[in-house]
């Protein structure tokens, strides 16, 4: 970003201050996550530029940590004249012994440490944890399919106990929480701090974790603050930022350096500001050449250290935009997930040590409730799939919807230049094109719909369709994954506004519109590579516990498009019509959480649930569970290896724009003995996908006579329809996609 040498400056200034005090965490900061913490031990080196730091004129160095004072005691407690801080701020260590806080541990805490206790009886790798004025639970040990379990019940036990308890609050770690009392944080540790570093002492904190954001807004304008680690979906009130703990040990040294030595180069690894964009405008407008908008973002990544979340998401828009960005110079802006507090959104940071480059925003959780939660998720959605029975509308949702709109324009506005190509995703942000027109865009603008567009008796219940449809048609390139899709979108135009229609254009107001299909595709190489041993071994134990019988997959995000109840009910109905198949096929529910604090995913859940159960109460045997539910994500190679093993691809939503998952299941067969794809006809994909076996999921029987006949269907015949099935997945690619939407847009202006 622009300002290097001034950034590196600023730190050359700062560092050399005297009285300095430097405040940091240990786990996740300096010291890397271990499988447990007894395992995140410093290394010599770190114990040795601890006490080098300690020792020099002018400088303190305290650790703030949420660890008991008896595990700091083990680690640091030798090092000569390092400040200690345990339990949040709780317990303080100067020289001679451990003070505590003057604050009675709370009694109430040991009733709540009790009733963990009980419910991790049988689990003998979760531990509960009790602290002076806390307890945890740790269960980073507890083999990840238990984990679900375990945690539905905890949090039963604590939401109760929290309601009950004023002045407790709830602290998630990684692979642990923590129920501690509210008056005890590590802000309350930094007057402690500058009083052992001298009057007038400047204090720096680093830190990684929610805990840590206590210290950062205890600290003054005087002092500085870096928060350790590259995760995007999380508000600071650090001022910086550094990659992870090799980044902020690289930092402390070239600390020890400047205070010994003086002079001396730039650190080898500079912060970076949290910055507001305007900071970055003029460089940036030059530099980025394209411009993609989605309400979410990737996770963050640099090119050298991928991060495990990210690889999880080899989904179709990332895999495809992510090259097509960096090929292009593009960044990617969108929705960090954060809700705020306040009723202003956060300014838009960007994060160019990524490829392609981020930028985000965070919004009001008020706007998020009423955009997001609601015009998105409670009226579009569901009217777009055409189930105008779940849709409900209110006017301060499509308000809030249109601010957020206009919100996005005012970042993007902000980043790149008036004529730069920009590229908008799906049906969160379908006025962002008349707000971009309205703050003088002049670029091209393209969007591009993830999701079905419904017919004009659909739409046309919208309140504020015609206004809609006009604001759509500010976009220069409209895309879709059908030619159903794009049918539908002319048939509203033609009924709705006064522009005419063409056949792939529309002319409204002396402009021409394109509007055309581009079926979004998967990268199928990626899901014929077999994965590596590690990953493949949870895996290898489903597929071991189901044992010889026939497999029936089924993978979704938990959504009521997805048809799951629909879909277990035909299960249900083949074993009632086909009592031959009773102990011979399984079906594997992989369940992905999403959208749940929407009240209609939490009712979908249960529902699914109680399917599962009749099914299996009703068929199941003691060598046989009909249906395994599993209620989480898998990494992308234990998807493809599940795929692989299924001899049935039962993929059956009521309606879907595209369905990835059908794609990704036919790429991920063996050529030779390949599996059957039994497809919905109402999925986007049915519409290439011809060769699948097709079914409706509104009809039980008639689903499960076509489960059946997949489940016989002889190996000729599947050799046969496999080949022209993964012909299709090959000729309209992730890659094919980007490439032909971004030319058709490059092609506008
Ligand atoms: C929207 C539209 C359109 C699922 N479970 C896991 C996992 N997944 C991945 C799948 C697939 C993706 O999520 C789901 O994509 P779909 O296309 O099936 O569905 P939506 O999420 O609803 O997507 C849809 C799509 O946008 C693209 O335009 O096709 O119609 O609704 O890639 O593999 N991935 C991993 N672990 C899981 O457990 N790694």
């Amino acid at each position: 970003m622009g300002g290097i040498v001034d950034i590196a400056d600023y730190w050359q200034g700062f560092v050399r201050q005297s009285p300095l005090a430097v405040v940091t965490d240990v786990d996740g900061t300096l010291l890397p996550f271990a499988p447990r913490p007894e395992e995140a031990l410093p290394g010599p080196d770190v114990v040795a530029l601890l006490r080098e730091l300690a020792q020099l004129q002018g400088l303190t160095v305290a650790l703030a940590s949420g660890r008991t004072h008896e595990d700091l005691d083990r680690l640091f407690g030798h090092v000569p004249r390092l400040l200690l801080v345990a339990e949040h701020g709780g317990w303080r260590r100067a020289e001679g012994a451990w003070q505590p806080v003057d604050l009675a541990p709370p009694e109430a805490l040991a009733e709540l440490a009790r009733e963990l206790e009980r419910i991790t009886s049988h689990q003998t790798r979760a531990l509960v944890e009790r602290k002076t004025w806390s307890v945890a639970l740790h269960y980073r040990r507890v083999p990840p399919s238990e984990r679900l379990g375990l945690l539905i019940q905890a949090d039963a036990v604590v939401r109760a106990w929290v309601s009950g308890h004023a002045g407790f609050e709830r602290l998630e770690g990684v692979h642990a929480f923590e129920v501690r009392s509210s008056r005890i944080h590590k802000g309350t540790a930094a007057p402690w701090v500058r009083e052992h570093a001298g009057a007038g002492a400047h204090l720096l904190a680093l830190g990684d974790d929610l805990t840590d954001e206590d210290l950062f807004r205890a600290l003054g304008s005087a002092d500085d603050t870096i928060l350790v680690g590259r995760e995007l979906a999380r508000s600071t009130a650090a001022r910086w930022r550094m990659n992870g703990p090799g980044a902020a040990l690289a930092f402390l040294r070239w600390i020890r350096a400047v205070r010994r030595e003086g002079t001396t180069p730039p650190p080898p690894v500079l912060p970076r500001p949290v910055t507001p964009l305007p900071l970055a405008r003029k460089e940036a407008g030059e530099r980025f050449k394209l411009l993609a908008i989605s309400n979410r973002l990737p996770a963050l990544r640099t090119p050298t250290e991928p991060c495990e979340e990210r690889k999880r998401g080899v989904g179709g828009l990332v895999s495809a935009l992510e090259p097509a960005l960096t090929a292009r110079g593009g960044l990617w802006l969108g929705w960090s997930g954060r809700a705020l507090p306040g009723a202003e959104p956060g300014p838009a940071c960007l994060d160019d040590d990524v490829l392609p480059p981020l930028a985000w925003l965070d919004l009001p959780g008020e706007w998020v409730e009423k955009s997001y939660n609601g015009f998105c998720n409670r009226s579009l959605w569901p009217l777009f799939h055409s189930m105008p029975e779940r849709v409900r509308f209110a006017d301060a949702e499509w308000e809030r919807y249109e601010q957020v709109n206009e919100v996005f324009a005012a970042a993007a506005s902000n980043i790149v230049d008036p004529d730069t190509p920009i590229w908008v995703h799906d049906y969160h942000l379908l006025a962002l094109g008349r707000a971009l027109r309205q703050r003088g865009h002049r670029g091209a603008l393209g969007l591009f719909l993830h999701i079905p567009f419904p017919g004009v008796d659909l739409f046309s219940m919208i309140p504020t369709a015609e206004r809609l449809l006009d604001e759509l048609l500010d976009f220069d390139l409209l895309g879709f994954h059908t030619p159903g899709y794009v049918g539908n979108f002319l048939q509203c135009v033609g009924a709705l506004s006064p522009a005419r229609v063409g056949d792939d254009v529309v002319e409204h107001r002396s402009r021409r519109i394109r509007v055309g299909a581009f079926p979004i595709g998967i990268l199928p190489e990626s899901f014929q590579e077999l994965p590596e041993l590690g990953v493949a071994e949870e895996t290898a134990a489903l597929l071991q516990a189901i044992g010889q019988t026939r497999l029936v997959i089924g993978v979704d995000r938990l959504d009521y498009t997805k048809g799951i109840p629909e879909r277990l009910r035909a299960f249900g109905r083949l074993l009632e019509l086909f009592p031959e198949w009773r102990g011979k096929v399984s079906l594997v529910q992989v369940s992905v959480p999403s959208r749940a604090d929407i009240p209609e995913y939490a009712e979908q859940r249960a529902l699914v649930e109680n399917a599962v159960g009749r099914i299996n109460g009703e068929f199941g045997e003691a060598h046989w569970v009909p249906v395994r539910y599993l209620y989480r994500s898998y990494g992308h190679g234990q998807l493809a290896q599940l795929y692989r093993a299924s001899d049935v691809g039962y993929v059956t939503p009521l309606r879907d724009g595209m369905n990835l998952v059908a794609k990704e299941y036919v790429a991920a067969q063996d050529p030779l003995k390949p599996g059957v794809l039994l497809l919905s006809r109402f999925a986007g994909a049915a519409v290439e996908l011809k060769d699948a076996v097709l079914t409706n999921p509104y009809h039980s029987d008639g689903m499960a006579r076509d489960l059946d006949r997949a489940l016989r269907m002889g190996l000729e015949e599947r050799l046969d329809r496999h080949g022209r099935l993964l012909a299709a997945v090959c000729r309209t690619t992730a890659v094919t996609w980007a490439e032909d939407f971004l030319r058709a847009l490059e092609a506008c202006r």
